[in-house]
């Protein structure tokens, strides 16, 4: 599936703006206008844009309607594209449905047939959670309850598109690149009923630099991209009836025992676990908060991050690509753990609830796949690895995932579980989360280095692989300053952190640090959240707490 793109035969029209939006009963169609609707925006999260708490807290559908028209060009196809609705979604044009969304955090494609002058468009949106979706949730008498750590956020979440296509068109492009002596070899498939193919890569200053149909195409001399030189080739394919140009770089990454290498060069990790999250805006896209986060990252002397806790949009991926970041891509997996007894059990996390986690892998992999920037599929975070079935169940997913991500694989492991995982034969990088002195020990920051430490150690010892910590934070309220420290202070986090680099820079198996979070971020309301989730190193609305200045020193060192 190739992102919507305008050029000589292709045409886009943005729906973006403001919408029709109401809740809805369970069996809402929307076979006429909707009625007592009120305005909302879109792409945006609903929940903290409106004043009433029912309306904010809302279990079940809601309904976002549109009326467009475009100029409907004979021979032409027309398709929607929407960048993600959280959870599923039923849409509508002019009353007939047309197709469905099956998670919050991916595409939805859909053909447009029988387009009319003007078009309503109805998305019925369900952001109820079950033992079924990713991530799991349960609804007990009306009520929401789900154990991850991130605001259970409602609506059009990503931009919405409606395209053109010719009739013969390039439905996809899959590029792959083998760094070798002074050339690369830069493999291109093209799925496609057209019968002419050309191709061209252009580098980064316009100039073509091979040629040829599709299949294996030779750059000479090529620029890698790397972290510190994000160089981006474009693939323009032109058939005789359409043209599709891609961006991508030519990279390699692997890992061994001991490590992890971009282009043959062992890679330290530095960066954050982040999330898609902002005032007002809840998890809507926005141009304007993701360059300020990558400017912060480069500000940070980061290199990385991980896509915590579900695929980010793809605008951001696209940044990535553009300001050099490493990406731990991972799926919405989170939360399968704390459930009573068992998490993994027939009646909760099951084998329906596996294929659709195959399914998302699947989905990632052909959404991100020409991302020089992803390196690494991370298959869930913090899952209860110790069941039993939970073996069974990981067994199946990453095998399967082996089938379609050549890539290295993670799963990112709870404090608890790790010891007696059953899963850490079939991944490549373990990682870890940790917080001494602050769920365990709270508040005791000498043991931080020593338990951290000790664990890190004896992990390497029996796994034998590379270790990221991925996730070591504390709870700050910015403004609080206090000597001797303690904890929700500033200078709690950076003494907190310290703590934690020392035990990760004793090990020759940790190969990167990455701090929870990025920035504060909205939760689900608790009695251990205030305001949400406070361990950013930056506040909400992106500005850095003290702790900010020392990671920043440290890392542009590291
Ligand atoms: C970890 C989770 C993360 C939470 C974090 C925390 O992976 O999603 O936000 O704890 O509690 O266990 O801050």
């Amino acid at each position: 599936m190739l992102y919507p793109k305008s050029n000589k035969y292709r045409d886009i029209y943005n729906l973006n703006g403001i919408w029709k939006f109401k809740t809805v009963a369970e069996d809402y169609l929307p076979t006429v206008k909707a009625e007592d609707a009120s305005c909302m925006a879109v792409p945006a999260s609903y929940n903290d844009i409106v004043t009433d708490r029912a309306t904010k807290e809302h279990v079940g559908k809601v309904l976002y309607e549109t009326v467009f028209s475009i100029p409907v060009r004979e021979n032409m196809l027309y398709r929607l594209r929407i960048g993600a609705t959280s959870h599923q979604c039923d849409v509508y044009l002019n009353g007939k449905h047309i197709g469905r969304g099956i998670n919050g955090f991916f595409p939805i494609d859909l053909p447009l047939d029988n387009l009319q002058e003007e078009n309503r468009l109805s998305v019925v949106i369900d952001n109820r959670l079950t033992f079924q979706t990713l991530p799991p949730g349960k609804v007990e008498k009306g009520r929401q309850t789900y154990n991850h750590d991130f605001y259970n956020f409602t609506g059009i979440h990503r931009d919405v598109l409606v395209y053109s296509l010719p009739q013969k068109h390039i439905r996809d492009i899959r590029i792959k690149t083998v760094v070798g002596g002074d050339y690369s070899a830069v493999s291109v498939e093209v799925d496609t009923d057209c019968k002419q193919i050309a191709c061209k890569i252009k580098d980064a200053e316009n100039n073509v630099v091979a040629t040829g149909t599709a299949g294996l195409l030779k750059v000479e001399y090529p620029h890698t991209w790397s972290t510190e030189t994000p160089y981006l080739y474009t693939l323009v394919v032109e058939t005789e009836s359409d043209k599709y140009e891609e961006r991508f770089g030519i990279r390699k990454v692997h890992v061994d025992e001991k490590g992890f290498y971009l282009n043959d060069k062992p890679v330290y990790f530095k960066g954050f676990g982040m999330h898609e999250d902002f005032f007002i805006l809840g998890k809507g896209n926005n141009a304007a908060v993701n360059i300020r986060n990558f400017e912060l990252l480069k500000w940070m002397n980061a290199n990385s991050f991980r896509t915590s806790h579900y695929p980010y949009s793809e605008e951001i991926m696209d940044l990535a690509d553009e300001y050099g970041f490493l990406v731990i891509d991972e799926v919405p997996a989170v939360g399968m753990h704390w459930w009573d007894d068992y998490n993994f059990a027939p009646d909760k996390v099951n084998g329906e609830t596996a294929i659709l986690h195959k399914e998302l892998i699947k989905q990632l992999m052909d959404r991100d796949k020409n991302h020089p920037c992803v390196v690494m599929l991370s298959v869930a975070n913090e899952p209860a690895t110790h069941e039993e079935a939970a073996g069974e169940y990981f067994k199946d997913v990453i095998s399967y995932a082996r089938t379609v991500c050549d890539l290295p694989l993670t799963l990112v492991e709870f404090t608890h579980f790790t010891e007696n995982s059953l899963v850490t034969d079939w991944i490549d990088v373990v990682c870890i989360n940790r917080y001494y002195a602050w769920y365990t020990e709270h508040a005791q920051i000498d043991v931080v280095c020593d338990r951290l430490q000790d664990e890190l150690h004896a992990y390497y010892k029996a796994a034998k692989k590379p270790i990221i910590v991925t996730e070591f934070g504390a709870d700050t309220l910015e403004g609080v300053h206090m000597v001797p420290s303690e904890t929700f202070s500033e200078e709690f986090q950076e003494e907190y952190l310290i703590e934690n680099f020392k035990a990760i820079d004793s090990c020759e198996g940790c190969i990167g640090e990455h701090i929870w979070n990025f920035a504060d971020f909205k939760t689900k309301e608790g009695l251990r959240r205030a305001r949400g989730n406070r361990k950013g190193v930056f506040t909400r609305e992106r500005q850095p707490k003290l702790a900010a200045h020392f990671v920043r020193k440290r890392w542009k060192d590291k």
